[in-house]
């Protein structure tokens, strides 16, 4: 890296005109505090808060965000005044966006998020923790919890939890796992706290070196912090709030009675189809989603899970075009420009295919239907199990454990579908021995 300036407060003021916040970051107060720092919450949540302020004027909705792993990701963040750019690209010449955003006005490290929810300017508070963060025991619910009882405690009001992570009904989930944990506080949160679910789309993968470089080159500043994405972006919240939230319908965001069908068709069709991309991917050797979709073979049984397996099982939401929004699918998992890991991708399956395909297999079956590629996607990930060099799993040491004794197709889908769908019908495990013989 040059000695560039890093990005900051006092060096706002060289940034290119376009590439300025979209708030004034000095007259921001916070009004949001989130749990988990990561790039996709910098790529989605951070922008849709900061166009609602300032669509509205309104400056009351800064967020403090705050890590819960990476200590390196809270500093980087600290040192910029919570200032970071969002670089989108399409494959283009340009950038489609490079914008600064300071909507993000305060960090916290792990448990020290606590405290903030005492205050009653607070009044939304909003997760990406993945899909382990909801587990019993899980560090996430267990500092939620302690948040909102110093909240009670100081008598700081109601207020609403808004998960943003990929699982169906996942304001459910998370008030289920909150509850489950409170203890005495129970009453409380029933009263006082609103658990709306919602659907967060945005494909954001791991910033590189060459994506910081290409920012510090544009902007004239050094951005540690900056993420690197795809123009697209959705945000579907049920309309369930305990208190004052951002305008987030200004900047897009679809307001809903009901999301379940948004929610359906963006968990089977995109994160369903990212999984069979990732996992048939590394079986043949690519690092990037796009890369893996550019194989004709790939492409194809992506299309096919979607066409085949996935849409009978959708209530399409009235008036929604499906096809184009498939359509618009492939061309994103085909973005070259963005990079997107399919060892990112792949992490936490034994999470992430009992929400995403699990249950199309499940449906299909019982309809008397053969979902070969639902089935193909959960043997791909099987495959990779048992040849990966390193697996980034909660159930890491159990899947390796149970692969370990695996000899052939069936006796690997024998030890591993037990963990991923217990109690799977006998036509399920005879489908995926026959895909995963095909791959072995
Ligand atoms: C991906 C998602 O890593 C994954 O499992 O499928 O992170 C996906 O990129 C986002 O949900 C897109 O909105």
């Amino acid at each position: 890296m040059t000695d560039r300036p890093l990005l900051g407060l006092g060096t706002l003021d060289r940034l290119p005109a376009a590439s300025r916040p979209l708030i004034d970051p000095a007259k921001t107060e916070v009004g949001v505090l989130h749990l988990g720092l990561g790039v996709f919450h910098r790529a989605h949540q951070v922008v849709y808060t900061e166009e609602a302020m300032a669509a509205t004027g309104e400056t009351r909705w800064g967020i403090c965000a705050a890590g819960m792993r990476s200590r390196a990701t809270v500093d980087a963040v600290a040192a910029q005044d919570g200032l970071f750019s969002v670089l989108a690209r399409d494959g283009g010449p340009a950038p489609v966006e490079l914008r600064v955003y300071g909507a993000l006005r305060e960090t916290r490290f792990g448990a020290e998020v606590a405290d903030r929810l005492a205050d009653p300017r607070i009044t939304v508070v909003t997760l990406t923790v993945t899909e382990k963060g909801y587990l019993p025991g899980s560090d996430a619910i267990a500092w939620l919890v302690a948040g909102l009882e110093r909240r009670a405690a100081a008598g700081a009001g109601p207020v609403t939890v808004l998960s943003c992570d990929n699982i169906p009904h996942n304001g459910r989930v998370l008030a289920d796992a909150v509850l489950a944990a409170a203890g005495h506080l129970r009453g409380w949160i029933e009263e006082n706290v609103a658990f709306p679910s919602s659907m967060v789309d945005r494909m954001v993968p791991y910033a590189r070196p060459e994506d910081l470089e290409q920012v510090a080159a544009a902007l004239g500043v050094t951005d540690r912090a900056a993420v690197a994405t795809e123009p697209f972006r959705q945000w579907v919240i049920e309309d369930r709030f305990a208190a004052g939230r951002p305008a987030w319908e200004k900047a897009g965001a679809l307001i809903v009675p009901d999301v379940a069908p948004y929610e359906l068709m963006k968990l089977r069709l995109l994160n369903g189809g990212h999984s069979l991309i990732a996992y048939l991917g590394l079986l043949h050797g690519c690092e990037t989603i796009a890369e893996a979709v550019s194989r004709d073979d790939i492409a194809a049984a992506v299309r096919a899970l979607m066409d085949e397996d996935v849409t009978p099982t959708l209530p399409v939401p009235e008036g929604f075009d499906l096809a184009a929004y498939k359509h618009t699918l492939m061309q994103r998992f085909a973005n070259p420009a963005l990079r997107h890991q399919t060892l990112k991708v792949a992490e936490d399956g034994s999470l992430k295919l009992p929400v995403r395909l699990v249950p199309v297999l499940r449906e299909r079956l019982a309809a008397g239907a053969t979902p070969t590629h639902a089935a193909l996607a959960i043997a791909a990930w099987m495959r990779w199990v048992s040849l990966a060099p390193r697996l980034d799993d909660p159930l890491a040491d159990k899947l390796r454990a149970a692969a370990a004794t695996a000899t052939n197709p069936r006796s690997l889908v024998d030890a591993l579908l037990p963990l991923i769908a217990p109690d799977a019908p006998p036509e399920a495990t005879d489908l995926i021995t026959d895909r995963l013989a095909t791959l072995w």
